[in-house]
């Protein structure tokens, strides 16, 4: 199945750059991610995609790694400094299991989609990025995020700036997003909103069922998030797809090993390359 076979372009006309359907679609983007971090283009994949991107799952959940652990809004460590309200002494347990980029070949739709040229530069322009390559880590740059009874993503910022994720199964029941637009500033952490936030006492959460197929666009760095616990037998299965400021990047190998479980040579080869100072 080619990419453009299974997008839906006459919603999403994503390679004809310059058209007024191109304008309209980016202009609502736009539009929805300043407005509140998020952009949901529903059914962006057609059913027919969507069941091939479930098939890819099934045959590659048994690559996946399991991580669990207890996290803080912030992936922090816990600070007995502070008090005990203080949300980052607030921690929750978090399970799931990454199937790594390297179980997707080049037969794989999800891959296809990811490497679709049009579609890269559809996704760069709806995030206004200036700076942006697909993630050369060949664990990182797609995965499917997959998650089943009990376990969810509990309230967090993202230390990256955007994700880019694509529903393919929804567990039987629970995995609601849930978010609270522009909590925090890039100089002010906001502590009082975060903690009503996990107290479930903000009035400004917003919750999306989104169903198979639906692409979401998602400033998670300022914007607090979480995914609702599962039930049910059914697997859900997100594609999440990586991009970075400069070319060439790949994970550091300790991040890559918690994360996938294993470690390839590129990640020792192409170690220490980035944008920025920052820790990982
Ligand atoms: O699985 C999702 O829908 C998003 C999970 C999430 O927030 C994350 O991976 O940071
Ligand atoms: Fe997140």
């Amino acid at each position: 199945m080619r990419p453009e076979s299974v997008i839906d372009v006459s919603r999403y006309p994503v390679h004809a750059v310059g058209t007024d359907e191109y304008q309209t679609i980016m202009a609502r983007i736009h539009a929805d991610l300043d407005r509140d971090g998020c952009c949901v283009l529903k059914s962006f994949i057609t059913p027919d995609g969507v069941k091939q991107l479930v098939k890819e799952g099934d045959a590659t959940a048994h690559l996946g790694f399991h991580n669990s652990s207890l996290t803080n809004p912030y992936f922090g460590d816990d600070d007995e400094s502070l008090s005990k309200s203080d949300p980052r002494r607030r921690f929750s347990p978090r399970s799931n299991a990454f199937i790594p980029g390297d179980a997707f070949g080049e037969d794989s739709l999800l891959r296809a989609i990811y490497q679709w040229t049009p579609f890269t530069a559809f996704v760069k322009a709806a995030l206004r990025e200036e700076k942006f390559y697909p993630y050369a880590d060949p664990l990182a740059d797609i995965v499917i995020n997959m998650a089943d009874e009990g376990n969810g993503f509990p309230w967090h910022f993202d230390t990256n700036n955007f994700t880019v994720t694509l529903a393919i199964q929804n567990a039987d029941a629970g995995g609601e997003f849930e978010y609270c637009p522009w909590i925090r500033t890039a100089e002010d952490e906001n502590y009082s909103e975060v903690v009503k936030v996990l107290d479930g006492a903000h009035d400004k959460i917003t919750t999306l069922k989104l169903a198979p197929g639906d692409l979401q666009l998602f400033k998670g760095r300022y914007s607090m998030h979480r995914v609702k616990p599962l039930k049910g037998t059914t697997p859900r299965y997100v594609g999440i797809f990586s991009y970075t400021e400069i070319p060439d990047m790949v994970g550091h190998p300790r991040r890559v090993k918690t994360l996938y479980g294993k470690v390839l040579p590129i990640h020792y080869e192409l170690q220490g390359l980035r944008a920025d100072a920052l820790l990982d």
